[in-house]
């Protein structure tokens, strides 16, 4: 048997993977940057670059937006969703600018590098631009789109094409065939928001099919209500980082607490807490993932190489250790939850198999015998037992969310500090922390007058298959006949899967409009781009959940080219259609922030906390908001006092089994957490899983072009991780140019030989710009590197209809051909009308 994976210090008590895995070197996890300047990489700008001039953004004849009264001339305060930082002009560097992380941040986060390099790239979308085959021949399905030359116009002739459009599809087809969702990250600023400006636009339009739920946490989303009534509160109010540290003896970390996402929080973080909490904590970690660098090193800590997706079985047979050695916790069980026996009687073998340990082994590569130890230690020890979002990112990616509590709920714990459960630790920055948990100001949207929804992630079955039937959360429901998709804030030629069937289904609407910053895959599939700014370009305020500051983002640098903001364009757009003065209420964009701020401000000063008013905190900077808690733990409530408290599950307990669930009758999604098989299984032709999961250089796609992601390309491609042996194999050194394909796909991509893996896995982030050769339409692959060509695009179950992403079946081969360039990181062909 070969010796553990452990990071150092290495355990008393090694626990040793089943398969024949070579001890791996520690894996650095992701560096935390050093307090700043950060530098900008080596990422040579397309045009000279000057000190950037400040000028206020363009204006628009709707709702003209006033200059920036309070632009900076040395420093300009802003932020981001990997954290608050500020900008000074720097004639030397990239991009014309220098970036200083906040001075409250002790971890910055390294993405800022990618800042300056992006800013001015010459990949900016400059001015709008219409496909040429819409321009010629007006909106219709067309499998050309993302295929042909762009012409650049001036903004009115745009905005009447784009204006026109919308009107002509809300009158016509009606508002339900206008497909708004627009889901994607987009930026950092409450108000700049683009997808509640794209909502509060198409809502006065008349209306919109919307999406539900997301890609990060779509399973989890549906599910999590039938187990413990609440999807919200484990999300943000998941105990707190300080709780942990001084209670917690294990924790079982399903998926790691990978450092990389740490930094990362929706609408801005200003102090990161996770890399400072995970080196307080004392609690041993069993890394329970096929990655060793989902754990940072230093930490005590042992790794289970564990195969991917067969988290659940190694679930079960702890529990069937439990259950057996009656190590449970009876009278926990009897009080808080529902469905117990079942579940036992599950485990057990009901079905005619024990989900023992030797069963679960044989599953997941992690030796029996030490399967059994670990239950052991887990009901020895205060337990903190947690998930990472990409495990529901799978196909079945309910159960190990479900099965994860079950396994809490036998242990006890769950509602006492340091025990229980926890859903994303490592997933998201503000997992953890103890951040004031305060409403922030925010953009109303209105009402939706449409009732159509999909789930976010079968964006590619309604645009294929209108009328269709398809089941979602104890529904049937009828996909609606999409004639014009609006899109701003978001990549789906990123985050979606199976690249090929997204492009065959955006072949089908008539028209795609799409805003953006960045000549994207999907500015490319669109046939009206819209430049738009991007934060250093307009004036926001920012904050993210539980953070600490409510940001004053100054204007820092002139629009790029013709960029306007989203709200300028909507605007103009709203003028035209005859809503102009509802949508913006006849404000300029700063008197949309004094507005809001000072409702907010309103808000605050009722519950007594010294909030200054709008000219004071616009010159300050920031504002520190009063703090809440340090200390709290999830359930806490519930478990001191069951029936005050309630879950708002029917039972009003944790539902281990969920009738509502088993009265869908999904034969993918049964009534309580169970070993189901996965569709694909490893062969001859595609032997190695991919694991697909958020890269450490960007976050998504976005500045896919900035000095830190590009610094880590390979022969100008996204690094693929692949064990020695695999890469032994196949004829594959360091360094190579690879093809990595299945049958949906392949990309090419740059070797990296690292035994962090578990043989027979290999690790290719998302983000890579989507660059598809051509010629290959039907399978398509990517010169670039991006994994979504290759994933499927299924649902998690028909309960939740979640994305898949995670991953894929692959195999990879050395390729020693003349490869095609990457072409993403050049803007595309753009012509203009005297051209044509
Ligand atoms: P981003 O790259 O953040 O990806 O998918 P998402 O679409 O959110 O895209 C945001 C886009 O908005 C960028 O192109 C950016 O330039 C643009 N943008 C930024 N600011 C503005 C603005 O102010 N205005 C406008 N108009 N545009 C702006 C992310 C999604 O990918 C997520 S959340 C997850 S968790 C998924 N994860 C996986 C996975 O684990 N595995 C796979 N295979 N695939 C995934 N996809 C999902």
């Amino acid at each position: 048997m070969p010796p553990p994976h452990s990071a150092a210090p290495v355990v008393a008590a090694p626990i040793a993977p089943a398969g024949p895995i070579a001890p791996a070197a520690p894996v650095a996890a992701g560096p935390i940057a050093p307090a700043a300047p950060v530098a900008a990489g080596p990422i040579a700008p397309a045009g000279p670059i000057v000190a950037a001039p400040i000028a206020p953004a363009a204006s628009t004849a709707a709702a003209p937006i006033a200059p920036a009264p309070t632009l900076s001339p040395t420093t300009s305060p802003t932020t981001s969703h990997w954290g608050a930082f500020s900008v000074r002009p720097d004639a030397e560097a990239d991009g014309g600018i220098a970036v200083l992380p906040h001075p409250a941040d002790p971890a910055p986060s390294p993405l800022l590098a990618n800042v300056p390099g992006a800013l001015r790239h010459r990949t900016r979308v400059r001015r709008p631009a219409v496909r040429r085959g819409w321009l010629e021949r007006g909106p219709g399905p067309d499998s050309r789109r993302g295929r042909e030359a762009f012409v650049e116009v001036g903004w009115d002739e745009a905005l009447d094409l784009a204006a026109a459009e919308v009107d002509r599809v809300r009158t016509g087809p009606g508002p339900r065939a206008v497909f708004g969702g627009s889901y994607g990250w987009a930026s950092a600023g409450r108000f700049h928001h683009a997808q509640s400006q794209v909502h509060r636009f198409l809502n006065l339009a008349g209306g919109f099919t919307a999406s539900r739920n997301s890609y990060s946490l779509g399973t989890s989303l549906v599910v999590l209500p039938h187990i413990v009534g609440d999807a919200e509160a484990v999300l943000r109010a998941g105990s707190s980082w300080p709780t942990i540290t001084e209670n917690t003896e294990l924790v079982l970390a399903f998926g790691g607490i990978p450092a990389k996402n740490v930094f990362v929080t929706p609408g801005g973080v200003t102090r990161h807490v996770t890399p400072g909490a995970l080196e307080a904590l004392s609690a041993h970690i069993a890394l329970i993932s096929p990655l060793r660098a989902d754990l940072p090193d230093g930490l005590d800590a042992t790794w289970y190489p564990i195969a991917p997706a067969t988290d659940v079985a190694l679930m079960l047979a702890l529990a069937h250790t439990l259950i057996v050695e009656d190590l449970h916790d009876r009278a926990f069980l009897d009080r808080y939850t529902v469905g117990f026996a079942e579940f036992e009687h599950y485990v057990r073998g009901g079905d005619g198999t024990p989900k023992d340990a030797a069963w679960a082994a044989a599953l997941c590569g992690i030796d029996a015998a030490d399967i059994r130890a670990l239950a052991r230690r887990m009901a020895a020890s205060r337990t903190l037992i947690t998930v990472t979002w990409s495990l529901q990112r799978i196909q079945h990616g309910e159960q190990p969310v479900w099965a994860a509590i079950a396994l809490a709920a036998l242990l006890g714990q769950i509602g006492l500090p340091g025990g229980g459960f926890g859903h994303g630790y490592g997933s998201m920055g503000d997992v953890g922390d103890h951040g004031p948990q305060r409403r922030l100001p925010y953009l109303p949207q209105g009402r939706n007058p449409v009732a159509e929804y999909i789930p976010v992630a079968r964006i590619a079955d309604m645009l294929l298959n209108p009328g269709a039937d398809y089941d979602y959360n104890g529904a049937r429901r009828t996909y609606p006949d999409i004639r014009l998709v609006y899109w701003a804030g978001g990549n789906p030629f990123h985050h979606h899967q199976d690249l090929g069937r997204l492009r065959r289904a955006f072949a089908r609407p008539d028209t795609v409009i799409v805003h953006e910053p960045f000549w994207t895959a999907t500015a490319r599939h669109a046939d009206i781009v819209f430049p738009a700014t991007t934060p250093l370009e307009r004036e926001d305020l920012g904050g993210g959940r539980r953070d600490t500051h409510l940001i004053a983002m100054h204007q820092a640098v002139a629009p790029v080219g013709e960029a306007r903001d989203d709200y300028a364009i909507l605007s103009d757009l709203a003028a035209r259609l005859g809503f102009g003065e509802e949508f913006t209420e006849g404000r300029t964009a700063r008197e949309w922030l004094v507005h809001l701020y000072e409702g907010w401000r309103a808000d605050l000063s009722a519950e007594g906390h010294a909030v200054p008013p709008f000219e004071e905190f616009w010159h300050a900077g920031d504002y520190l908001l009063p703090a809440g808690p340090s200390h709290f733990t999830l359930f806490e409530d519930f478990r001191a006092d069951p029936d005050a408290h309630r879950l708002r599950t029917p039972s009003g307990r944790i539902e281990i089994v969920s009738e509502t669930v088993r009265g869908f009758g999904y034969p993918d999604c049964p009534g309580h957490p169970a070993w189901l098989e996965p569709d694909e299984h490893p062969t001859a032709g595609t032997p190695l899983v991919l694991i697909a999961n958020q890269p450490a250089t960007r976050l998504h796609s976005q500045l896919d072009v900035g000095a830190l992601s590009q610094g880590s390309k390979i022969h100008g491609r996204e690094p693929v991780r692949i064990h020695p042996a695999d890469a032994a194999a196949r004829g594959i050194a360091d360094g190579d140019l690879v093809r990595i394909f299945n049958s949906r796909g392949a990309c090419l991509a740059g070797a990296v030989l690292a035994d962090g893996l578990r043989p027979g896995v290999v690790q290719l982030p998302t983000g890579a710009w989507f660059d598809p050769v051509s010629g290959f339409d039907d399978e398509p692959w990517c010169a670039h590197g991006n994994p979504n060509v290759l994933t499927a695009d299924i649902p998690s179950s028909r309960l939740s209809q979640g994305c898949t992403g995670q991953h894929a079946l692959v195999d990879v081969e050395r390729f020693d051909g003349e490869p095609p360039p990457v072409t993403v990181t050049e803007p595309p062909v753009l012509l203009r009308k005297e051209d044509l």
